[in-house]
């Protein structure tokens, strides 16, 4: 493999360079300080470099031999530091004028004053500035080419919101300087500077635009992605992050993977946040070192938003006011889902079937991998393994046990006279092209495939009609998993000899697509910045060739990067037009915006102990980056899992957003190991018991934006020890979940922040933090620690959602002190129903009840508000029952003093229901825990309701 520089090895530069022997190539102008920026490839020579117009100073290693070079894609030297690289001794400066200040906002027009890089073509000039002060927290600053309009991320993909408010009482400040340009953004609050571009080179021309900020050593910063980066989910100074989308498995460190996503969260002193948004879809390189953050871009124009929180989940909201808030899940893709790689036929897939349900394991969604096609062609069946009738009887099966069916589909669609959806395509003309007017071919699983352009004006009609006839002629789908769309592409840029294809022939298995259609010496092709794809591979390698067109003439180049994004907003469409209901689409490339589409997986792990723990940090960045429905593949995807690693990740898995196993060929059902099947029933079964819980967490970041899972830093940001915990994380607004990570352990050090936390399992030994424990927690066993101060909505577990649904609810009230009202305790919660389906949410179908509890000497009351009031639409189901953890009866607690045994003692406590005592009410009281479980309460609570307890002191102990 070809090396690279910067990750980590930032520090090392100014040793490795003062060692640097050879005299410069180029003139003395060549700056040795800071980091080389690579202008070359392994294995260029001085000369080659010098003619780029790049400086050339070889180095030597530490050792003082050579060491040899490899490839001939990395970067241009040999070990971390690159011999060519780009000249950046001179600042690259625009001087203001023309500068219109008004209450809402700047404008100024910004003139080279001092050019610089000149390797990376001419700078534009003038530019326009535009400053907006869109809301109270959302600043706008955008630079353009005022003379041609330049790319950006299209309107129709991301509508950009309007400015809503005036301009005072803005929470930040912003102020620029002249000559040079430069500006600060700041917080009013405490004057804190939170962007500083000034004394940095500003740089825009034809193919790089980059801007760059001053950052505190002591900033916590998080997002930019999509990486899978050892170190964790806080981002470290010395870290590079290449944006351009790419079918790499996330097993991989340090590179760029499916997606594109140029957001930052930065955490400063006493847990104030903002956010960082640079609106820009093209190739792009982020790096981050000590003192600044630098964000460079192949094309498009400088567009920053940012976000002033206060709290970071201000910020996550504020960023979502942009990006579009997260789409509403149905109902049914909270429960659980098996897929794997490789089931071969349908009896295959109902023995999996089978085999949850005589185990006794939540299944409610199976998965098809690109197995059931017939010869990779999207949009039909394998007429030999996947026969017509017997899909049709597998999957009314599934439907009548309320269990669902979500194939895959890939962008790429096989060349292949005859084949319908082929036919349609070309009679459509909706496939890419390259410049001659020639469709592109390249080549996925089908020997070869013409790639949908999902920008032109016919593509919604033909991809729905596609599906549609799939749907309802060969197999009733319920959602559907994007795959490959980065969009993946199994030719390699490097590949360009052979011969042009013959297209229109059949049987073309074995013919190379490879050969044609890669224009090698366009500048698209080869732009003068190199960002650090894949390590040094060209920009089209594995892809769609930069040089193919769009609709419209927009080349791949600009839109590479919202390739997947904009195929799920047409899939999504077509999804909820063909079921008539809401859709549900899983989709491995995205793009901010994505998540209020979409749902994402992590995409192609590893069956090993570090995969288990990235998969937190995956899940934990997807919801910052406003995809909240999301998970791994559980028991890992590539290689062998074993029943300890494979219990352990159903264990978390079962607690994160969206869960799914999903292997590659190895079966890996949970049912195929006792150890794993228990951890399953367990962890799957909280899980369907928290579905109300789950589903209204979605429907509150559905409504007002946020995350689902979140660092434990989003809600608790004035305590910095959260700022590095990402081993642990929180599930919508009241759990904390701990899992064991580590092969072979039976307890995790977790840490908890200040609050009462109470253990899920047993209904009540709780925790006082903050402060870090070390926790019991065998193979099958998962803490899980409830907030004091939240209700939790539960139903009674079962297999599907659906079955979940007919249940009656029941409370976990978990008390905490309430303010400074002595001895007085609180909790609340609500839950979100609706049909689970339907289009639209908050539908006449659809209800919210609010919960409210307190508590104080030795009396608690449970108030439900049914919000709206009345509605004949809807079904509400039944309260059943409560558990309300922290709660105390004093006079009874005197006499199980000393003298009386310790331990759980029944204690008769007196509930009513509406001011009548409740006859069947059961109710257990657990002293020792201070919990008390009242179950048989079957009551409507359509109109709201109070259940009142008291300990009653006339009660002595049974
Ligand atoms: O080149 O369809 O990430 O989940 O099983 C691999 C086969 C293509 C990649 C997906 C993975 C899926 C696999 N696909």
């Amino acid at each position: 493999m070809a090396r690279w520089f910067p990750v980590g090895h930032i520090l090392l530069l100014a040793a490795a360079i003062a060692m640097a022997s050879h005299p410069a190539a180029r003139g003395s102008s060549c700056s040795v300080e800071g980091p080389r920026m690579d202008c070359g490839w392994v294995g260029i020579d001085g000369p080659t470099c010098v003619s780029r117009g790049c400086c050339w100073r070889p180095v030597h290693g530490a050792d003082g031999e050579d060491e040899a070079g490899e490839g001939v894609d990395g970067a241009s030297g040999v070990g971390d530091v690159p011999w060519c690289f780009h000249d950046t001794s001179h600042a690259s400066a625009y001087n203001a004028s023309s500068c219109k200040e008004t209450g809402s906002g700047v404008q100024a027009t910004l003139v080279l004053a001092s050019p610089a890089l000149p390797s990376l073509g001419p700078d534009i000039s003038p530019l326009k500035l535009s400053v907006s002060y869109e809301t109270n927290t959302r600043l706008h600053v955008k630079l353009t080419d005022p003379t041609e309009a330049r790319w950006e991320v299209p309107e129709s993909l991301l509508p950009r919101p309007a400015p809503s408010k005036a301009s005072y009482g803005t929470l930040y400040d912003f102020n620029y300087t002249k000559s040079p340009f430069g500006f600060t953004v700041s917080r009013k609050e405490n004057g804190e500077v939170l962007f500083n571009t000034t004394g940095h080179s500003l740089f825009f021309k034809d193919q790089y635009v980059a801007l760059t900020s001053s950052i505190p050593e002591s900033a916590a910063l998080y997002g930019l992605g999509e990486t899978t980066r050892p170190t964790g989910l806080r981002l470290r100074p010395g870290t590079m992050t290449t944006m351009w989308n790419r079918d790499i498995p996330v097993a991989n460190a340090n590179i760029n993977l499916y997606g594109t996503h140029p957001f930052l969260l930065d955490i400063r002193e006493g847990g104030l946040a903002h956010g960082v948004f640079f609106l820009n879809c093209n190739g792009m390189d982020v790096l981050y070192t000590e003192s600044m953050i630098e964000f460079r871009a192949v094309g498009g124009v400088l567009d920053f938003y940012f976000f002033l929180g206060p709290s970071p989940s201000d910020v996550i909201q504020q960023y979502q006011d942009v990006i579009g808030r997260p789409m509403m899940p149905p109902l049914w893709s909270l429960g659980f889902h098996q897929c794997r790689y490789g089931y071969k036929n349908v009896e295959e897939l109902e023995s999996v079937v089978d085999g949850y349900a005589s185990a006794n394991i939540p299944l409610e969604v199976m998965w098809n991998d690109i197995d059931y096609m017939d010869g990779y062609r999207d949009f039909t069946l394998d007429k030999l393994n996947y026969a017509l009738p017997k899909m049709r009887s597998y999957l009314q099966r599934l439907h009548d046990s309320n269990q669902r069916w979500v194939p895959i589909i890939d962008p790429g669609i096989m060349v292949d006279p005859g084949y319908p959806a082929y036919d349609a395509g070309i009679q459509k003309d909706i496939f890419l092209k390259d410049a001659s007017g020639e469709r592109y071919a390249g080549k996925v699983w089908p020997p070869i495939v013409h790639f949908p352009d999902w920008f032109h004006p016919d593509v919604q009609e033909y991809w729905t009609a596609q599906l549609r006839q799939f749907h309802d002629q060969l197999a009733a789908f319920d959602g559907i998993w994007a795959d490959m769309n980065e969009a993946s592409n199994f030719c390699s840029a490097n590949r360009r000899s052979g011969k042009p294809l013959d297209l229109g022939r059949h049987g073309m298995v074995g013919t190379d697509a490879c050969s044609s259609d890669f224009s090698s010496n366009s500048s698209l092709e080869h732009p003068p910045y190199r960002i650090n794809n894949a390590n040094g591979a060209p920009l089209s390698d594995r892809s769609i060739p930069v040089s193919m067109l769009h609709h419209d003439g927009v080349t791949e180049y600009d839109a590479h990067n919202i390739y997947g994004f904009s195929e799920s907003v047409v899939t999504v469409k077509a999804v909820a037009e063909i079921t008539e209901g809401r859709p549900f689409v899983l989709s491995r490339s995205t793009f901010p915006g994505a998540g209020k589409y979409v749902a994402h997986w992590s995409g192609d792990n590893m069956a090993d102990w570090n995969n288990l723990r990235w998969s937190i940090v995956s899940i934990l960045n997807a919801n910052l980056f406003g995809i909240p429905m999301t998970g791994a593949d559980i028991c890992g995807f590539f290689g062998t899992t074993t029943e300890e690693l494979c219990a352990r990740w159903i264990s978390l898995g079962a607690f994160t957003p969206f869960t799914r196993a999903h292997s590659d060929h190895v079966p890996q059902e949970l049912y195929l190991w006792p150890k794993t099947a228990d951890a399953a029933r367990k962890a799957l079964g909280m899980r369907m018991r928290l579905t109300p819980y789950l589903y209204s967490a979605f429907k509150a970041v559905h409504s007002a934006g946020g995350t689902v899972a979140s660092p434990l830093w989003m809600a608790f940001p004035e305590d910095s020890t959260t700022y590095d915990i990402d081993r642990q994380f929180l599930l919508g607004p009241g759990l904390l979940v701990s899992p064991v990570l580590e092969q072979g352990a039976d307890r995790v050090d977790a840490y908890f922040p200040n609050g009462t936390w109470y253990d899920l399992w047993n209904n009540a030994s709780k925790i006082q933090g903050p402060g870090t424990h070390s926790l019991e927690a065998p193979v099958g066993d998962i803490p899980v620690h409830v907030l004091g101060g939240t209700i939790i909505p539960t139903q009674a577990q079962g297999p599907t959602t659906a079955h979940v649904r007919e249940t009656p609810l029941s409370l976990i009230v978990a008390l905490a002190p309430e303010g400074d009202l002595s001895g007085s305790l609180a909790a609340q919660g609500s839950v979100y129903m609706d049909a689970g389906d339907t289009l639209k949410v908050d539908g006449p179908d659809s209800f919210t009840v609010e919960f409210e509890a307190r508590t104080a000497h030795g009396r608690g009351v449970l108030t439900t508000t049914a919000v709206p009031p009345s509605n004949a639409e809807r079904s509400i189901p039944q309260l059943g029952g409560l558990d309300v953890l922290g709660f105390e009866c004093p006079q009874v607690d005197a006499r199980d003093g000393p003298g009386l045994p310790h331990g759980a003692a029944t204690i008769e406590v007196s509930v009513n229901v509406n001011g009548a005592a409740h006859p069947q009410a059961a109710i257990l009281r657990d002293v020792a825990r201070g919990s008390l479980h009242v179950s048989g309460l079957a009551t409507s609570i359509e109109r709201g309701v109070k259940v009142e307890w008291r300990c009653d002191s006339s009660y002595p102990t049974t």
